[in-house]
This record gives structure tokens, C-alpha cells and sequence, in this order.
């Protein structure tokens, strides 16, 4: 009955349960559930070709997923696999985007959705997201990694499903914006730029791109280039950071649950993982902004950050570049608003004074 009714909840299109059921650990009674996650644009992004020396430079708009992050496509299998087993109320911790993410998927299939969140240090829009959706929220006195350890402390002792990206459900699902990517372009692209924080996302693309590999669908796989904050760089580092900062509250994690991932992807793809300051993500967090109508959170703009760190000397003739764009801008407005409204013109409600502020602004 709730599986049926579930089913037919789907959005015409589909999601990613549908798209992609062949890779994914589905079964006949695993729902197919859908806010209609998935299937996101790739954009080429000229400044970025310019500045790098590439052929071609994608963006992959993860934030076009019904939540405004890449979480969706995780979240919906870790939900629908919640739902098979019988579960009735989902748990995680999270810095703001899996607990926008949870909630939705729970309050859709009517199932209660906890969420242990940092006091204080996660974006307003992420947080007004689970609210809106009737997360019970709780802030804990303490970093994302505390959270994560009560978490997983709680879901070993109460009736409740893990979501967070130790939940394997998780990585099969964002192993598919990999796929994607493949299936848009037609190959894999040289290089693969992505945000590092509890490296669940970077584990699912290369995870993604090696099944593609090993299936023949690619001839090649990506190096992959991982980007974290450098007051929150563990895998940089070699050891984990015990009080992480950094103002892409997304991303600051001080021990990455999917440390183990990233490393074999960095290894295995021969790419890197490298730090970028909060100034050059800031930097790139503008640049999209101002010159490519991407309007993302600040965790995001560390991939185009990092490309750029890395190859803004234009080293990469002839190869072909994607980056993810995790986030939408609206998750964290308090940040956009701080970046401009030092440009706010006040004026009186006048024709005289509107054309005034106009013409000196065509220069
Ligand atoms: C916009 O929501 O960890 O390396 O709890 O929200 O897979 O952790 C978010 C992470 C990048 C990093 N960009 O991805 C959470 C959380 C955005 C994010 C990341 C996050 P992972």
C-alpha cells in the first residue's frame, strides 16, 4: 500500500531512482520516490576557459536539485531505503545541505527527520529549509564532527535510519552526477573539480566514473581534483583538524567520514587534493556571480577556486574540465548580502534621480 502510493508520487521525467535503477541497489518493494532530483544542467563557462588555457570548461548546476544542493540525489535512495526497511524516522548530522535534503525527502514520504546541526555555523537558508519541512532541529554545542559522532552514537541505540554518507544508499546516489556528466558529454572529461568536506561527494564521482569505466560507457576516467578550505584541509594536511574554519560553512569539517574515499580517488585518478584560502573562494564565488550568472554558496566556488589556483596559468590547453557547483547562493544569503550591499544606491522615489543613478551606471 504506502509502497504503491509512494510510486505514484513519481514525477513525470523521474528521478534518479528511475533514471539510473540499474545502478543503483534497488529492489521490487524499494519505493520509487521523487521530488524530480537529477538530470542537471552542465554549462560551458567561457571565463574559465580563458583563464585556464582549457578547450572547454562545464559547469555541472548541482544546485538546480529540488533542494538547491547536490544532497538529493543521495538522499532520495538512503530515503527510499529507509522506507523498504520499515524505518519511520530518519536521523543526521549535518553543516546545513543533507538537513535541507533529509527533510524534504521525510516530510515527503511521511517520515519524522532529526537533525543535529552546529550551533550556530550553519547557513540560514538550510536552516529555515528544515524548519519549513518539520525537522525537529538540534543544535549542538559543538563542529560538524561532534554531530556526526552523536549521530551515529544515537542511530546505534534509537529507532532511527542514518542518513548521512557513511550510509552507503548515500554514495549510490551521487555516484550518478558522474554518470550524468558521462552521459552528456559522451566521455569523461580530463579533469574533475569538486568541494572536499566529509568527502562523501568526491568518493561518488569517482565511484561513478569507474563503473562507467569498467562498463565501457567511458574510455577514460577523470584525475580528480578535491578542494578544501585551508583552515579546514585534513586531507591536505594528513591528519584531521581539530577546530576547522573557514566562512564555506558547508565544507568546514576538521574529519571526513569518507577520508578513506577521497584518498583512493585522489590516488587512483592521479589528481590531487589541494587548499584554497577563504579569499580565493570568495574571489571565485564573485566570479561566477558577476561573469556567469552562477549564483552558488560559498563551499561551491572552491571547485573554480581550486581550477583556478591550479591552473589559472593557463596550463590546460586541449583538455576538457568540469567542475561541480554543489550549492545555490540562497542557502546562505546573510553571505551574498554582505558582498553587496556596500553597492546598495539609495534614492527618493523619483524618475529624476532613478535615471540619474542609471545613466552613471552605464558608464
Ligand atoms: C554545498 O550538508 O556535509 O565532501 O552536512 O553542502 O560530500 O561532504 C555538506 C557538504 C560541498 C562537501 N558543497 O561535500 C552537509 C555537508 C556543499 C555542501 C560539500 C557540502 P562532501
Amino acid at each position: 500500500m504506502a509502497s504503491n502510493a509512494l510510486r505514484s508520487s513519481a514525477a513525470l521525467g523521474g528521478g534518479v531512482l528511475e533514471r539510473y535503477a540499474d545502478w543503483l541497489p534497488l529492489s521490487e518493494s524499494t519505493p520509487c520516490i521523487t521530488l524530480g532530483e537529477g538530470s542537471t544542467p552542465l554549462v560551458r563557462a567561457q571565463s574559465l576557459e580563458r583563464a585556464t588555457g582549457a578547450d572547454e570548461v562545464w559547469l555541472k548546476l548541482e544546485l538546480c536539485n529540488p533542494t538547491g544542493s547536490f544532497k538529493d540525489r543521495g538522499m532520495v535512495v538512503a530515503v527510499a531505503k529507509a522506507v523498504e526497511q520499515g524505518a519511520s524516522a530518519v536521523l543526521c548530522a549535518s553543516t546545513g545541505n543533507t538537513s535541507a535534503s533529509a527533510a524534504a525527502y521525510a516530510a515527503r514520504c511521511g517520515l519524522r527527520a532529526f537533525v543535529l546541526v552546529p550551533e550556530g555555523r550553519i547557513a540560514q537558508g538550510k536552516l529555515a529549509q528544515a524548519t519549513a519541512h518539520g525537522a525537529r532541529v538540534l543544535a549542538v554545542d559543538g563542529n560538524f564532527d561532534d554531530a556526526l559522532t552523536l549521530a551515529q552514537e544515537l542511530t546505534e541505540r534509537l529507532p532511527l535510519a542514518l542518513v548521512n554518507s557513511v550510509n552507503p544508499y548515500r554514495i549510490e546516489g551521487q555516484k550518478t552526477a558522474a554518470m550524468e556528466v558521462v552521459d552528456s558529454l559522451g566521455d569523461a572529461p580530463d579533469l574533475h573539480c569538486i568541494p572536499v568536506g566529509n568527502a562523501g561527494n568526491i568518493t561518488a564521482y569517482w565511484k561513478g566514473y569507474c563503473e562507467y569505466f569498467h562498463a565501457e560507457i567511458a574510455s577514460r576516467r577523470p584525475k580528480m581534483l578535491g578542494v578544501q578550505a585551508s583552515g579546514a584541509a585534513p586531507l591536505v594536511l594528513g591528519h584531521p583538524v581539530e577546530h576547522p574554519e573557514t566562512i564555506a560553512t558547508a565544507i568546514r569539517i576538521g574529519a571526513p567520514a569518507s577520508w578513506k574515499g577521497a584518498e583512493a580517488a585522489r590516488v587512483e585518478s592521479g589528481g590531487e587534493i589541494i587548499a584554497v584560502t577563504d579569499e580565493q573562494i570568495l574571489a571565485a564565488y564573485r566570479l561566477l556571480a558577476d561573469t556567469e550568472g552562477v549564483f552558488c554558496e560559498p563551499a561551491s566556488a572552491a571547485s573554480v577556486a581550486g581550477l583556478l589556483a591550479r591552473h589559472g596559468g593557463g596550463s590546460l590547453v586541449g583538455q576538457r574540465v568540469v567542475c561541480t557547483i554543489t550549492g545555490h547562493g540562497l542557502k546562505d544569503p546573510e553571505r551574498a548580502v554582505e558582498s553587496i550591499s556596500a553597492d546598495l544606491i539609495e534614492i527618493d522615489s523619483n524618475y529624476d534621480d532613478a535615471a540619474a543613478a542609471i545613466v552613471e551606471g552605464l558608464g
